[in-house]
């Protein structure tokens, strides 16, 4: 087979601009090695996209309103009090509504991708789909007794109906409170409760919010937070929480694992299948398919040695976290792996799936399949995924996968990276893991916080962006962090970020304080904890609950030495996530920019004010070592509300540690 290069119609570049160095918009070697292949190739990717696009600056400070056709209406971010919109709207009224509205679609993505779980949960209930059932009775049980559900003497499906019919409340409740607020501590309960923002159903509370912003209705802006904080909490303790919850009840709950992460995880002479997405269906059907017997000799018959199955993004890593599938980047790596011209399918289902793959992929003449019917792609071959029949859909990509490695015709240049690194932790496993199966509880961590050997526990998630160097402030804000002996949770693409700078292992104890580095080594576990994808992010909500619940902390969410950070952070998903960590009481530092205009009444509220009214409250700074001197200051403030501080000096990443850690 003659080899083909991308170029002449397949090529998307006209390369007319200068671009900056790979190295300067990536940490990560191997998208970077691909970037600088496409660049030869005449292919464009995000990176070159988005040096290409300057950001709007009145878009960027929010300061604008298209929300009817009086406008559009610009206000300044410098004087932002000088005008007003057509309808005589402030800047605080269309910085909230915006901003709304980001968290109104954030929240609507979670919970939808919840809402489907919870449906194939029902016709597995129902014995509507052949081959499933439930994998994890134990989870079942639990999750049904958190919620008040009596399980003693009952079967396992008599449980699953009960827990089925109240778990849909989470999004069609009209009124009252949704079921997971029984997990929340009762202080941060009596907190919402007080400023009315304990959620209803999820589709009542987006539905009030898109209402509340329309033109002419909430015009004010503090009225306006309250349904921004519960939108938010019927994501956090709703949509994202029933999605985690009833994927471990049906595919297991995640343990540590020890997987690989990175673009050396293709394999040349294998057929390479790569699964980009969120919804783990997709997946778990797939991991069948690629091992049917008949498959496998036909890739054998094609001439590969096996079918190599690799993950991307959020679903890669639940299926990461679960069963140990290799992963071969995050976000902003989606593009770059076609590049090496080895990915002989890629399927997709839901969000984070960035147009422009669909033209890379004909660059390289890799075929991308849409699989959902909410997600389609101009240029994308549409194979719809349905739960009852899923291997109809994914016996066929890996059949047309097979043929595009049979008939592979563009150069493969794989770069050879891969880190290990353990996966795989959750709210349940820290019970266990610290407490041990005789002791199992949270008292441990607790007590190693108050001992001061932990400082403090902060949530590093979230996405990457290109307008901002891939990987980089998530690496350097989570060494800042572990060297003051903060513990790191951790998941989405911040997650796989850390793993390709290899702290997701338990040799990177070493580079923690001396206080952490103990705990790790005691108990023989990384200093930064993997959780999953970004609705696993309810783990986490469920970790400070238990803290709390424990004991010696505080009595609310609010009170723990905790803080949260999505450093490289790009989707309306991570504005809802940021908004339900801070209504739920957490400080919450973003990084890259933030969609609103500084010295704004609105601006006060979301980082100052909140957190009189028993809440959490935002930060942003583009810079990671200054983010970790907020979130850190935070943590000590906490720590001396609570009684237990002792005099503790900041440590600074030095030139020697940096070293080391290369
Ligand atoms: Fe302008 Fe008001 Fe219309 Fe917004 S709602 S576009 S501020 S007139
Ligand atoms: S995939 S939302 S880029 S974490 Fe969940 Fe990654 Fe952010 Fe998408």
């Amino acid at each position: 087979m003659e080899e083909k290069k991308p170029s002449g119609k397949a090529k998307n570049s006209d390369q007319k601009k200068n671009k900056l160095s790979p190295r300067d918009v990536t940490g990560c070697d191997a998208t970077s090695q691909m970037l600088e292949k496409a660049r030869k190739d005449g292919v464009l990717i995000a990176f070159d996209r988005a040096a290409d696009m300057k950001a709007c600056p009145i878009g960027a400070d929010s300061a604008c309103c298209k929300h009817c056709a009086m406008g559009p209406c610009r206000l300044s971010a410098k004087d932002p009090y000088s005008k007003v919109g057509v309808c005589g709207a402030t800047i605080d009224t269309i910085m909230s509504r915006n901003f709304a509205r980001m968290v109104a679609a954030g929240a609507a993505a979670h919970t939808d991708h919840g809402m489907a779980m919870l449906d194939l949960f029902r016709e597995v209930v129902n014995g509507n789909v052949p081959g499933y059932s439930i994998k994890n009775p134990t989870k079942l049980a639990s999750v049904a007794q958190s919620i008040g559900i009596e399980t003693a003497d009952k079967s396992v499906q008599e449980i699953a109906n009960e827990l089925y019919l109240e778990l849909e409340r989470t999004y069609t409740q009209v009124e009252g409170e949704i079921p997971f607020a029984k997990r929340v501590p009762e202080k941060t309960l009596e907190a919402w409760r007080k400023e009315g923002i304990v959620p209803r159903g999820a589709m009542r509370e987006i539905m009030e919010l898109m209402h509340r912003t329309h033109m002419g209705v909430d015009q004010h802006y503090e009225n306006i937070t309250k349904q921004i904080c519960r939108t938010a909490l019927a994501d956090g303790w709703g949509g994202s929480m029933v999605s985690t919850e009833i994927s471990d009840i049906l595919y297991g709950t995640p343990s540590p694992i020890l997987a690989d992460v990175n673009m050396g995880v293709l394999k040349e002479k294998q057929v390479n299948i790569i699964i980009h997405g969120h919804e783990p269906n997709l997946f778990e059907s797939m991991l069948e398919s690629v091992n049917l017997p008949i498959l496998i000799n036909a890739a054998k018959e094609a001439g590969a040695e096996g079918i190599n199955l690799v993950g991307m993004c959020c679903s890669g890593s639940e299926m990461m976290s679960r069963h140990g599938i290799p992963h071969a980047g995050n976000f902003s790596s989606t593009e770059a792996v076609l590049v090496t011209g080895a990915v002989d399918a890629m399927a997709v289902d839901i969000q984070c799936i960035k147009q422009g793959l669909a033209k890379v992929a004909e660059c390289y003449g890799t075929e991308l399949f849409t699989t959902n019917p909410r997600c389609r792609i101009e240029g994308a071959t549409h194979i719809e995924f349905n739960d009852h029949n899923a291997k109809e859909c994914t016996d066929e990509i890996v059949i047309k996968a097979i043929s595009r490695f049979k008939n592979r015709s563009y150069p493969v240049e794989i770069p050879n990276i891969t880190n290990p690194g353990i996966h795989g932790f959750s709210y349940d496993y820290i019970n266990y893991m610290l407490g041990g199966s005789f002791r199992g509880s949270y008292a441990p961590l607790n007590e190693n916080i108050i001992n001061g050997r932990i400082r403090g526990v902060a949530g590093v998630v979230g996405c990457t962006n290109p307008r901002v160097k891939q990987d980089y402030i998530h690496v350097e804000l989570v060494k800042e962090l572990i060297k003051n002996d903060v513990l790191v949770l951790q998941t989405g693409c911040s997650q796989i970020a850390l793993a390709k700078a290899g702290l997701l292992v338990p040799e990177a104890a070493t580079l923690a304080g001396p206080g952490l580095s103990e705990v790790c080594e005691t108990v023989g576990m990384p200093p930064v904890l993997g959780f999953g994808s970004c609705v696993d992010n309810s783990r986490i909500l469920l970790a400070a609950s238990e803290m709390v619940k424990t004991g010696g902390l505080g009595d609310s969410i609010a009170d723990l030495p905790v803080a949260g950070a999505a450093p490289e952070w790009m989707s309306e998903k991570a504005i809802a996530i940021g908004q339900y960590f801070v209504a739920s009481g957490v400080y919450t530092v973003f990084g890259v920019t933030f969609p609103i205009t500084e010295n704004t009444r609105f601006h006060d509220l979301l980082f100052d004010g909140l957190e009189a009214k028993g809440m959490g409250k935002w930060g942003h700074s583009p810079d990671p070592r200054k983010m970790a001197g907020m979130m850190i200051d935070h943590i000590d403030k906490k720590r001396k509300a609570l009684g237990i501080d002792k005099a503790r000096e900041r440590v600074l990443v030095d030139m020697q540690d940096r070293r080391s850690l290369g």
